[in-house]
């Protein structure tokens, strides 16, 4: 069966809370919203943002299983926090259980959480929209939507530092792909 946005609709329907499908949906509006103004792909868009948490509520020992597993997954996943795992095991998983072949689909999953250095457009899109979406509370996360109105580098920066600051806060481990994401993009709005 096609990919495509009514059969992904269906998909997360039946493997998320109700809770998360709405999160889903508002993020959803967000990234169109963001990729009309800032030139992503509306399609790949609207099903990437659909699709990006399909693997939240997988089992921990089967996403560590997978990691473990596929080729396609970086190892050190498992050195840190469980919570990043959804987005690079969702990725793969959509492609064996769902057909998705879209390769900028998938990347856009995999690094929804961290971000990553040198993200395209629907990249940034798609980890934009999941912190700003109306229904996020994080300290600080009006002004990065106030930023996401005029610049989509410098709203990813500053989503970055706000996570960094709190998982520094909580004295928690940060992946290197969501430093690798601040350096990279702080770099690229000096150059600007
Ligand atoms: O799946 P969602 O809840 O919609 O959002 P998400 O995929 O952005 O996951 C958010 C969680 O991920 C949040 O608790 C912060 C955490 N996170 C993001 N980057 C890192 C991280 N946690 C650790 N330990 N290290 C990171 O680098
Ligand atoms: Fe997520
Ligand atoms: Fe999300």
């Amino acid at each position: 069966m096609k990919l495509d946005r009514d059969r992904a609709i269906e998909l997360v329907r039946a493997s998320l809370k109700q809770e998360r499908y709405e999160h889903t949906l508002r993020v959803t509006d967000t990234a169109l919203e963001l990729a009309a103004s800032y030139g992503a792909d509306q399609k790949k868009t609207e099903l990437a943002a659909i699709l990006h948490d399909y693997a939240k509520y997988r089992d921990k020992d089967e996403m560590r299983r997978w990691i473990n597993t596929e080729s396609r997954l970086p190892k050190d996943l498992l050195d840190y926090h469980h919570e990043l795992w959804h987005g690079p095991v969702g990725a793969v998983l959509l492609h064996k259980e769902a057909g998705l072949e879209d390769g900028e689909v998938a990347s856009a999953i995999a690094c929804h959480t961290t971000g990553k250095a040198n993200m395209n457009t629907l990249e940034k899109v798609i980890f934009l929209a999941d912190y700003i979406e109306p229904g996020r509370k994080f300290p600080g996360v009006e002004e990065v939507r106030k930023t996401a109105e005029e610049d989509l580098d410098k709203a990813c920066l500053q989503a970055a530092q706000n996570t960094i600051f709190f998982l520094m806060s909580k004295g928690q481990k940060v992946y290197p792909d969501t430093l690798h994401n601040y350096n990279d993009l702080l770099q690229l709005i000096k150059q600007k």
